[in-house]
C-alpha cells in the first residue's frame, strides 16, 4: 500500500504531435474539467498539478524518412522525461495526462532509469487496443505514437533510442500488453520474434480478464515499481469515442474495472500514463470522464473501500 499512498504529480502534455488526428493536445484540460485532481483527492490522495509542459506546434507535415515530426516529439518528450525524472526524485507518483501516446517513450525511460538507480524491478502493463511496435522501417503511417514500445526495447529512431541510460528502457519480459485488437503485418513478427506477451482481445474473451490480469500480475512483487501507460482506445470506441484511432471490440467498462482494480490491489502501482483522449471527436467529454473512473479504481477507490 505505501507505494500508492505517495502523492501523485499531474503532468499535462498538450500536443498531437505523434498523431494522424488532431485534438489530443486537449486531453490534459478535459481531464482537468473532468475532476481528475478533486476526484483523486476526495479518495484522500495528496495531488499536486504540475501544470502544462511546453513544447513545439504541430507542424503537420508529412513523414519524412518513415518518420513524422520526428524533432518535434524529440523536444515534447524531453520535457516529459524531466517532469516525470523531476516528479519521482520527490518521492510522487507521476501521472502523465497526455497528449499522444509517442510521449510514453519520455515517460518510461525516466522510470527505467529511476528503477535501475533505486534497485527496483520495472514492469510495464500497456493497457491499448494497439501493441504502438511499430518502427521508422516497418509503420504504415509513419505516426510516433504507433512506435513508443519499439523505441523503449531499443529498436525505434535513433533520436528515440537509450533514454533511460541504457540501449533500451526494459525488456520484452518487462511488457504486457491488454486489450490488443489491431495489430500491423510487421507488427505481428516483431511480436514473433522478440516473445511480447500479448493479452488480446480474444484471450480475454477465451479466459476472463480476471484469469488474463492475474497471468499479467503474476510476478509482480513488493520491489517491483508497476508502470500502467493507459491509452484509451483501449475501450471500445461505443464506450469512449473520443479517441482518434479506434477500434471496435474493446473490453466492457466492468471488465476494464475488474483489471484496473486488480492493478490497485497489488499496491505496487507508482507510475501511469493517460493518453490519447481526443475532445475533439469527443461526446460531451465523455472518455475523460470515463478515464477519471478508472484512474480512480486504478489508486484503489473500489465499491466497498473509504
Ligand atoms: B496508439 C497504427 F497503422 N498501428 O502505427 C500506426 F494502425 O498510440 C496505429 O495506440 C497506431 O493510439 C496507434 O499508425 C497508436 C496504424
Ligand atoms: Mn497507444
Ligand atoms: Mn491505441
Ligand atoms: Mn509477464
Amino acid at each position: 500500500m505505501a507505494a500508492m499512498r505517495r502523492p501523485v504529480s499531474l503532468i499535462g502534455a498538450p500536443t498531437d504531435i505523434g498523431a494522424s488526428v488532431r485534438g489530443a493536445g486537449m486531453g490534459p484540460d478535459a481531464l482537468r474539467v473532468a475532476g481528475l485532481l478533486e476526484a483523486l483527492r476526495a479518495s484522500k490522495l495528496e495531488v499536486v498539478d504540475r501544470g502544462n509542459l511546453a513544447g513545439p506546434p504541430n507542424p503537420w507535415q508529412p513523414p519524412h524518412n518513415g518518420t513524422r515530426h520526428l524533432p518535434e516529439v524529440v523536444a515534447w518528450n524531453w520535457a516529459v522525461y524531466t517532469a516525470v525524472d523531476q516528479a519521482l526524485s520527490d518521492g510522487h507518483v507521476p501521472l502523465l495526462m497526455g497528449g499522444d501516446h509517442s510521449l510514453a517513450l519520455g515517460s518510461i525511460s525516466a522510470v527505467a532509469r529511476h528503477c535501475r538507480a533505486s534497485g527496483r524491478q520495472l514492469r510495464v502493463v500497456w493497457l491499448d487496443a494497439h501493441t504502438d511496435i511499430n518502427t521508422e522501417s516497418i509503420s504504415p503511417s509513419g505516426n510516433l505514437h504507433g512506435m513508443p514500445v519499439s523505441c523503449l526495447l531499443g529498436h525505434g529512431p535513433r533520436d528515440l533510442v537509450g533514454w533511460s541510460g541504457e540501449p533500451a528502457a526494459i525488456t520484452p519480459e518487462q511488457i504486457d500488453f491488454v486489450g490488443i485488437r489491431s495489430v500491423d503485418a510487421d507488427e505481428k513478427q516483431a511480436i514473433r520474434q522478440l516473445g511480447l506477451q500479448v493479452f488480446d482481445m480474444r484471450h480475454i474473451d477465451e479466459h476472463g480478464m480476471r484469469t488474463t490480469m492475474a497471468e499479467v500480475l503474476q510476478d509482480v512483487h513488493d520491489d517491483t515499481h508497476l508502470h500502467v501507460s493507459f491509452d484509451l482506445d483501449c475501450l471500445d470506441p461505443l464506450d469512449a469515442p473520443g479517441v482518434g484511432t479506434g477500434v471496435r471490440g474493446g473490453p466492457t467498462y466492468r471488465e476494464m474495472q475488474l483489471c484496473m482494480e486488480m492493478i490497485a490491489d497489488t499496491g505496487r502501482l507508482a507510475s501511469l500514463d493517460v493518453v490519447e483522449i481526443n475532445p475533439a471527436l469527443d461526446v460531451r467529454n465523455r472518455t475523460a470522464e470515463l478515464a477519471v473512473d478508472f484512474v480512480l479504481s486504478l489508486f484503489g477507490a473500489s465499491t466497498l473501500q473509504r
